[in-house]
């Protein structure tokens, strides 16, 4: 039927089941072969084109909107080629980044959500979502070890935008009168954060009216981790330089090396000086979840406020962002503007439950569903488990490295998180006394591979430089699905598209 049908109907149209029942498993059928293809290694991570040839229209594939109606078989045909010529992310040999797999019962918590369609502002038209959220939020406080009686929360827009809430709520918390007056009644604010750090920090800086030059990057140890000293080394620097210190970020999990700022130790400094403290734990918070890795983020009940994304370790289909603020009602009188057609204080239920005046945004989407359905499905142990998977996968990894002549380590200490960093060393270099001569030519080297490897489409993992350090490689783990067979293939793969 759906083949037969030029400009076929589909419910709200009365009478239209059948027809919206025939399009919608034809869209599961396609859907379903490629789920259950993406985790099988005989298919390809990615079937690379450049922008070019995509917008050229491969095989009839047209990115221009039409004036006139399609076909529901078209409409399939786009589906099909737009899972086609896209990146299989819950393949198992996908490293390129720190969300990867793809979990059924998170995807099936995200289907239904769209079923749902609805928004995160009142609880009018999202009771249960909301109520979950409270759920969800109060667990993930209890984890962090915050007591019953304090914590709040939200679930954002991506980690960046955590982080951003963090610096609002914290600037909020010492200048409440910015919120009316504005930076220009505030002296010159500083913030503090490692050099390692996300840079959602100098953004959210920058976006705030703070300015990007007045996030002070502090410096790290060989390992990624920012040296206390160094801090309160910077923020008496910034004092004699007339600014005012109010926030310090600590990082569980920085994106490059995964490492773990010390965070007991710059609790003290911010506890000394009454600085609000921040930990950025988007990468770091999953290993919360796991008995064997959760002391990494020791201290983190003492922040005032947490960044912790379970769109990445914890495999929930982006996006699923949280930020916990421990000091309740901050959120909401930081941002509450009181719209009367949305916030209407007179509603016949308790309108504290009409969390949306928390936010920066007006609508939001439910990214709590997916989470909470995976919660039930795994319990927390299911979730430690995937975890302990993921480092043990990491450790596996450096072990090799270590083994093998044709590869260097970033640095020589055991990987803490599921970041893993090498340079892949061409038969031409190898020997080659290091200085800048060998930096320049080693520095091309993975761009290099990571073409030919977009190409081949068999494997997918990132590069980068870091401070002197030239292009190398990370690799991370994040999907369950990865055994040890898709490290090996992975290392003999570089090895293979390396080649001088
Ligand atoms: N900080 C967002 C994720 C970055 C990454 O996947 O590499």
């Amino acid at each position: 039927c759906v083949r037969a049908c030029v400009r076929a109907y589909l419910l709200p149209k009365s009478g239209a089941e059948e027809m919206t029942r025939g399009f919608l498993q034809e869209l599961f059928n396609i859907l379903l072969s490629y789920i259950c293809k993406s985790s099988q290694r005989s298919s390809k991570v990615l079937d690379f084109h450049h922008p070019h040839q995509l917008k050229e229209g491969l095989e009839g594939f047209n990115l221009d909107v039409p004036d006139q109606p399609e076909t529901l078989e078209q409409l399939l045909v786009d589906c099909r080629d737009t899972l086609k010529y896209g990146v299989n992310t819950g393949h198992p040999r996908f490293f390129n980044q720190l969300s990867s797999g793809l979990d059924v019962i998170g995807l099936a918590g995200e289907w239904l959500t769209s079923t749902a369609n609805t928004n995160m502002f009142t609880y009018e038209v999202s009771p249960v979502f909301i109520l979950m959220e409270e759920a969800l939020l109060k667990k993930m406080q209890q984890i962090v070890g915050w007591s019953g009686d304090e914590g709040d929360g939200l679930f954002c827009p991506g980690g960046t935008i955590s982080n951003l809430y963090s610096i609002l709520v914290a600037r909020y918390y010492f200048y409440p009168e910015v919120k009316t007056r504005g930076m220009g009644a505030l002296p010159q604010l500083a913030l503090f954060t490692s050099e390692h750090s996300h840079y959602s920090l100098k953004k959210s800086a920058a976006v705030l009216g703070m300015g990007s030059e007045n996030v002070v990057l502090v410096k790290c140890d060989e390992r990624g981790k920012m040296i206390p000293i160094e801090l309160e080394a910077a923020i008496i620097a910034a004092e004699k330089k007339g600014l005012v210190p109010f926030y310090v970020n600590a990082t569980a999990g920085t994106t490059v090396y995964g490492a773990f700022d010390p965070i007991n130790a710059i609790a003290d400094i911010c506890q000394r000086r009454t600085l609000w403290m921040h930990v950025d734990a988007a990468w770091g918070g999953s290993l919360l979840m796991s008995d064997r890795h959760k002391m990494k983020l020791q201290g983190i009940g003492r922040a005032w406020s947490v960044t912790w994304n379970p769109h990445k370790m914890m495999g929930v289909p982006l996006q699923c962002s949280v930020i916990l603020v421990k000091k309740r009602g901050l959120l909401h009188d930081c941002n509450e503007l009181g719209a009367t057609y949305l916030f209407q204080m007179d509603k016949p239920y308790d309108v504290s439950y009409d969390t949306g005046d928390k936010s920066i945004q007006c609508g939001r989407h439910v990214d709590v569903f997916k989470l909470w359905l995976m919660w039930k499905a795994k319990g927390a142990q299911g979730f430690g488990t995937q975890v302990n998977k993921c480092l043990e996968n990491a450790e596996y990894l450096y072990d090799q490295l270590q083994k093998r002549g044709d590869f260097e380590l970033v640095f020589q200490n055991k990987p803490e998180h599921s970041n893993v960093c090498f340079w892949y060393i061409p038969p031409s270099l190898r020997g080659l006394t290091p200085g800048p001569d060998r930096d320049t030519r080693l520095h091309q080297v993975a761009p290099k591979i990571k073409g030919r490897m977009l190409e081949k489409g068999s494997v997918m993992i990132g590069y980068q430089p870091l401070g002197p350090k030239v292009n190398f490689f990370r690799c991370v783990f994040s999907n369950p699905a990865t055994q040890q067979e898709d490290i090996d293939f992975l290392l003999e793969e570089i090895a293979r598209l390396g080649r001088d």
